[in-house]
């Protein structure tokens, strides 16, 4: 297969990004299209007609995904690609997008070209892959492969709303979320596209990033009850300060992530204070923070470390504190001959690229469980995301929807995607053990 064909169309995916862009909440800074939003379904409908337009047929699967396939000669196990559409609050126009739009571009340049590949190619804009209240993040691919469960659905959101209600009212099928589309039905493979979200790429001059394993988040929600108190008259020595409390978890949290090893981080994204009045002690607080690295042993440590340090801290402040783990994703490699099939794909069309982990969760981290998974990475520019400056170069992300294209031509001629040798039986070591291959 002559994969120079099935270069994409420059200026219509281009297009496609800014038309979808157009669909966000109108007085937000930048780009904010939250799950289950106006601007949410509008997005859905939008994407619903482009994949019809590519000639895909369009399906919303019981997990609330939009799935496009075209058929392939002998169907069977189909290959994956797709990402999300949602966005973050303030968020940018290519986080996700890039992995949807690139997704229904590679199967428009198959059909141009009469490119008959042997499996189905599902597309997919997986339902709320940002982080919610309901289940961590990636609510359509957690459901789809198992993950999501009833407990989920009776989970309530900071305005009591809870999620079953919410995708009701959406028009989904709550019942349909707990059935596990694809923890039964076998997935030949899946290969996502995405931008990196952070500075490496464009700081190593480096066009193509292929993801070795997505990082593991452990996120908490931490409750600091002390007790209000006339600002003016309570003296210091006697004061129960819940923001005090936080104010000192903030910064064992930092302290976590900057002695932590590798590219591990820490972050504190929000903090609530009650009663939050100038003149009052206040009473209670309430803190969000995470932890991420690929290395599973750090995160499992830090989540004991912390809890009690951070009891430790609040208790020198006369106040208690309760904590929720709302999140426990372990680290994900991705599949070697994913990486391997990707890497020869880019080579073949002479591109620089590199191993690198990713710093962010997606989508790909829940289908990895379920079928050989890879992500491709594009460069941000000044390694920024989830925010109104996010950019990536229409001739970057080109070159990414190129090697989408040449990654899944590649799995689709392998009999399993998992196979562990190549065509002269050598074992096709993962890019993981090997040297960073930078072209
Ligand atoms: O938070 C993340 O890593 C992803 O962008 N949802
Ligand atoms: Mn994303
Ligand atoms: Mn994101």
């Amino acid at each position: 297969m002559n994969v120079e064909l099935l270069a994409p169309d420059h200026e219509r995916l281009w297009s496609d990004l800014h038309d979808l862009a157009r669909l966000s909440e109108p007085d937000s800074e930048g780009w904010t299209r939250r799950v289950f939003s106006e601007p949410y379904r509008a997005a859905r409908h939008w994407v619903r007609s482009r994949m019809r337009d590519a000639g895909l047929e369009v399906s919303v699967d019981p997990a609330g995904n939009i799935v496009g396939r075209l058929p392939g000669r002998h169907g069977g196990a189909p290959l994956v690609t797709g990402s999300h559409t949602d966005t973050v609050q303030g968020g940018g126009r290519f986080d996700g997008i890039v992995g949807v739009l690139g997704g229904i571009e590679v199967a428009r340049r198959l059909r141009e070209t009469g490119t008959r590949l042997d499996h189905d190619l599902l597309v997919v804009d997986f339902l709320g892959e940002e982080s919610n209240p309901y289940s961590g993040s990636c609510l359509g691919s957690q459901a789809a492969t198992g993950v999501l469960t009833a407990e989920n659905l009776d989970r309530v959101d900071a305005a009591g709303n809870r999620l079953g209600d919410v995708a009701t009212a959406f028009g989904l099928d709550p019942d349909g979320m707990l059935t596990p589309t694809w923890a039964t039905r076998p997935l030949h493979g899946y290969l996502e596209l995405h931008i990196e979200q952070g500075p490496t790429l464009e700081q190593r001059g480096i066009g193509i990033g292929i993801v070795t394993a997505i990082v593991g988040i452990e996120r908490f929600l931490a409750t600091f009850v002390g007790r209000s108190d006339h600002a003016g008259t309570r003296r210091m020595d006697d004061r129960r300060d819940a923001l005090v409390a936080a104010a000192r978890t903030v910064l064992t949290v930092e302290r976590e992530g900057c002695a932590a090893p590798g590219d591990a981080v820490a972050t504190c994204g929000d903090l609530r204070v009650e009663p939050g009045a100038e003149n009052v002690v206040p009473g209670r607080t309430r803190l969000a923070a995470e932890f991420r690295s690929e290395d599973q042993v750090w995160l499992s440590g830090v989540r004991r470390r912390i809890v009690e340090e951070i009891a430790r801290e609040s208790a020198e402040n006369g106040v208690e504190v309760l904590i929720d783990w709302t999140v426990d994703n372990p680290v994900v490699p991705t599949n070697p001959s994913v990486q391997n099939l990707t890497s020869a794909a880019a080579d073949e069309l002479g591109l620089s690229w590199m191993a690198m982990p990713s710093g962010a969760g997606h989508d790909a981290a829940h289908l990895a469980a379920r079928c050989p998974a890879g992500m491709i990475f594009v460069p941000s520019r000044d390694g920024r995301s989830h925010c109104p400056e996010e950019w990536t170069d229409s001739d970057q992300i080109a070159t990414g929807v190129h090697l989408l294209a040449a990654g899944l031509a590649r799995m689709d001629q392998e009999a399993t995607v998992d196979n562990d040798f190549g065509p002269t039986g050598e074992e096709t070591g993962s890019l993981l053990t090997g040297t960073t291959a930078e072209r």
